[in-house]
């Protein structure tokens, strides 16, 4: 059997072998991603984000449990984009999560693109043609929230979760990273310790005022509180993200704009991937190198000698 085959018969081995040659930006994959690729699409991916510390593996960890629970069948994809070679975090995660490691039903794999071209963001969104190929109930995501590349991650999700804590100035922090703009439910977690009500009162504000200016069919993102640690607020968690699908479910033009972006930034992605691995050819690359003197002595401008390397790049017969 090849394997797709295997990876789509829901074969675990071939799954974790093939996102490890994800994560090493292996090309001879891309193939069996292309096949892959036409066999995603129908399983709910939930991507959850927030700062370091805020409790998301804990938080993942009751969702595992609830869903399991349900008899779901659930693959989780943990992405560490900050620390490439430390792994502390990670294996921290794989014990915390190791009730779960004799159970079939779930999948759980942490991946850090150590040099992978591209970068991880685009490595996770590989990785999530694996697995949504695989006929999981749920694909959870895990991504620490610093930077533009937990955005990119996210994009691919059905669903994202913004984890905040009740510290002080989180709400105000979430505006300015532009992560309000991309959850579709927030969580105050830890809200056992003192503050979680104002800070839930803060970003309920801030969120409403961004859905204010959106079409009056909009999603209104619910801010909810859970204790992570004693599993309080999780099964509110899960009809919330559930409320969120039937909305998706109901509003079919919304459901497409969001398919359209997504598809949008993997495009956009995808063309920038294959132009650094043409520059990485040596000819290419020479070709670049040259083009770089041209626009710098100002003989040609940048435009256009970006016209040219494309041009170059697929010759007309
Ligand atoms: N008091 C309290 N502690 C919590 C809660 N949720 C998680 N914690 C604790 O907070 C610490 C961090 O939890 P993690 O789940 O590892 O947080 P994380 O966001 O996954 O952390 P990173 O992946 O390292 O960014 C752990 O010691 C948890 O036990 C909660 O609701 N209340
Ligand atoms: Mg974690």
């Amino acid at each position: 059997m090849n394997v797709a085959a295997a990876v789509v018969a829901g074969d675990l081995r071939s799954a974790a072998r093939l996102i490890t040659r994800v994560e090493a930006g292996d090309s001879d994959i891309a193939p069996v991603l292309r096949a892959l690729h036409a066999r995603g699409g129908s399983t709910p991916v939930i991507g959850i984000t927030g700062p370091p510390g805020a409790g998301k593996s804990t938080l993942l960890d009751q969702m595992l449990a609830h869903c399991r629970a349900a008899g779901e069948r659930i693959a989780v994809l943990a992405v560490d984009p900050s620390s490439p070679f430390s792994g502390g975090a990670i294996l921290g995660d794989r014990v915390r999560m190791s009730r779960h490691n004799t159970d079939r039903g779930v999948f759980i794999r942490s991946m850090a693109a150590r040099g992978r071209l591209g970068g991880l963001a685009q490595a996770a969104a590989d990785a999530l043609t694996v697995l949504d190929a695989m006929g999981w109930d749920r694909i959870l995501i895990e991504t620490v929230g610093v930077g533009q590349s937990e955005i990119d991650i996210l994009r691919h999700a059905d669903t994202v979760l913004i984890v905040q804590t009740p510290a002080g100035g989180d709400a105000v922090q979430a505006v300015k990273a532009g992560i309000l703009e991309i959850g579709d439910v927030f969580v105050v977690n830890k809200a056992d310790t003192a503050g979680a009500d104002r800070t839930v009162g803060a970003l309920r504000e801030a969120v409403e005022f961004r859905v204010h200016a959106l079409c009056p069919d909009a999603w209104l993102p619910p801010v909810l509180k859970t204790d992570a640690a004693s599993g309080t607020g999780i099964s509110e968690l899960l009809q919330a993200i559930a409320a969120h699908r039937a909305h998706l479910q109901t509003h079919p033009a919304q459901q497409q704009a969001r398919r359209r972006a997504q598809a949008r930034a993997r495009l956009i992605d995808c063309i920038g991937q294959a132009l650094r691995l043409h520059r990485r050819a040596a000819d290419q690359h020479d070709r670049f190198e040259a083009m770089l003197d041209e626009v710098a002595a100002r003989r040609c401008d940048p435009q256009t000698a970006a016209l040219r390397l494309l041009d170059a790049l697929n010759p007309q017969p």
